[in-house]
């Protein structure tokens, strides 16, 4: 079984979760559905059709089930046990990592036994790779929650080409070296032919991490290890545009976002904010804002609303529920103070919502807000300018995305500036159309050329010509 396997995958795609989410019904019978996330989208054309396979997380902890085919791909399930997800997942990646690597807007703790837990885990997603990827294959490993995979699957497989990319930042020296395990974690990345990041910051915080901390010798964006050269260099992810676009374009999307403002009362101005719940998103700092311009009647309500949908996530991690807790303190504020019967001043939904619910309410809006403390990049962002191909709209970008790198047009703020964001966000809601339009077309002209594809195809271009 394992040979056969071996044979079948010259391209395996490692990350923490399977691209399908499980379904079990009512009888107990267990199928998949295929997950809404754009990654999927983006490396299935190179994993699809190609025997590739992907090694990834069922979602629900438990036993593995068996390898199954979906979507063209061989997928593969790696079995996390409750503890597992409690030490490995909860722990160590979303209450170490996470808030380490975002400028520790929360404080990180650190424990052994979750480092312990990331050590197993990272080493059992490392063993079904070696099994399953064909001699010489390409295997291109996700995120942070993965970092020792690099290393341990080149010990078990020298012969393979390991490609890895973090989809979140990489902090500087002076903030990474607090990590008790600081040294483990650069040696797992030192394992990958091609170390990928959001920004060039992230690639020459690594590349001077290697420097430092480990001593090797490293120039430009490579570093020398163990008789190989590795290559550290930014890679931006973006979104599937035309996709997104399309889909915003559908006349019942257009309609629907029509409808949004005669339900919201047809207000003058529409603000939006569209996040996971997550206290690196900045949602308590708009909300501030938001108050404050009521407070000086510098904006009213019901004639400006601001719409904020916030997915609840990493809902047993205890920073995301005070956070939850504070944010739904100061809606409550708000509405109490400034709603009306007519309407409140804040609609707040702490709801997942379909991708069509999201494209209508990004071409319903006159003023995106996007307030991250730190991000990667953030697609959110992305997705606005995608979404207005009717040119409308304005962006209020935080400095602190990684997308603030490319949509230079827009109301670029710093999250932390209260009086800097109070004066941004009144210059989009006051914008000229002709001037906003302006600056909308021209991020949509960069958008246009560096899309999803873009990003794939350039970072396996890279990984093969590594193998070569
Ligand atoms: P995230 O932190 O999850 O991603 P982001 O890049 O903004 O952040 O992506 C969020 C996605 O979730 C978007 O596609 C958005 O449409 C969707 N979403 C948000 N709220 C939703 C809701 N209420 N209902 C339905 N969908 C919703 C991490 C990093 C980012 C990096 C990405 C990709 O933190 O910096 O951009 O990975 O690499």
């Amino acid at each position: 079984m394992g040979d056969k396997q071996r044979s079948e995958s010259p391209v395996v795609v490692v990350a923490n979760r399977l691209p399908v989410d499980q379904v079990v019904a009512a009888d107990g019978s267990v199928s998949w559905t295929r997950s809404p996330g754009g990654l999927v989208t983006a490396l299935e054309p190179f994993v699809a059709g190609r025997g590739g396979a992907w090694v990834g997380w069922s979602g629900k902890a438990g036993d593995a089930p068996e390898p199954f085919e979906s979507g063209g791909m061989h997928l593969v399930p790696v079995g996390l046990s409750e503890d597992d997800v409690d030490l490995y997942y909860e722990g160590f990646s979303n209450a170490s990592l996470w808030p380490l690597y975002h400028d520790v807007v929360e404080k990180p703790e650190y424990h052994r036994t979750w480092w312990n837990a990331y050590v197993q885990v990272n080493r059992r997603f490392a063993e079904k790779a070696a099994e399953v990827a064909a001699e010489g294959a390409i295997v291109w490993v996700h995120d942070y929650q993965l970092q020792l995979v690099p290393a341990m699957l080149r010990q078990l497989r020298p012969d393979l080409t390991i490609g890895f990319f973090l989809h979140i930042p990489f902090p500087p020296y002076e903030l990474f070296t607090q990590l008790p395990w600081r040294y483990a974690i650069v040696e797992g990345l030192l394992g990958a032919d091609l170390i990928g990041f959001q920004m060039p910051a992230g690639a020459s915080n690594f590349v001077q991490l290697a420097r430092r901390l480990h001593d090797l010798p490293a120039k430009g964006s490579t570093i020398s290890y163990d008789g190989r050269t590795i290559t550290a260099k930014a890679f931006p992810i973006s979104i599937d545009v035309a996709d997104f676009e399309s889909l915003a374009r559908r006349p019942e999307v257009v309609a629907r976002a029509q409808e949004i403002r005669q339900e919201l009362g047809n207000p003058e101005k529409v603000i939006l904010g569209v996040d996971r719940l997550d206290y690196t998103k900045g949602i308590a700092v708009r909300l501030e804002v938001f108050l404050e311009l009521l407070e000086d009647e510098l904006v009213e309500a019901p004639s400006t609303v601001f719409v904020q949908v916030a997915t609840p996530s990493r809902e047993r991690v205890e920073h995301y529920v005070t956070m939850r807790e504070t944010i739904e303190q100061q809606v409550g504020h708000i509405n109490g103070v400034f709603g009306s019967t007519s309407g409140p001043a804040v609609h707040y939904f702490n709801q997942s919502m379909p991708r069509e619910e999201l494209a209508a309410l990004y071409r319903a809006a006159d003023v995106m807000l996007v307030t991250p403390y730190r991000d990667g990049m953030n697609l959110v962002a992305k997705e606005y300018v995608a979404a207005r191909s009717d040119n409308g709209g304005t962006l209020v970008l935080s400095e602190f995305a990684g997308a603030a790198a490319e949509l230079k047009q827009a109301y670029l703020v710093n999250p932390h500036d209260k009086d800097g964001v109070k004066k941004q966000l009144l210059r989009a809601l006051r914008a000229e159309p002709a001037e906003s339009a302006k600056a909308m077309k021209a991020m949509r002209r960069h958008l246009a050329k560096h899309d999803l594809e873009h990003w794939a195809g350039s970072f396996f271009a890279a990984l093969q010509a590594e193998a070569q």
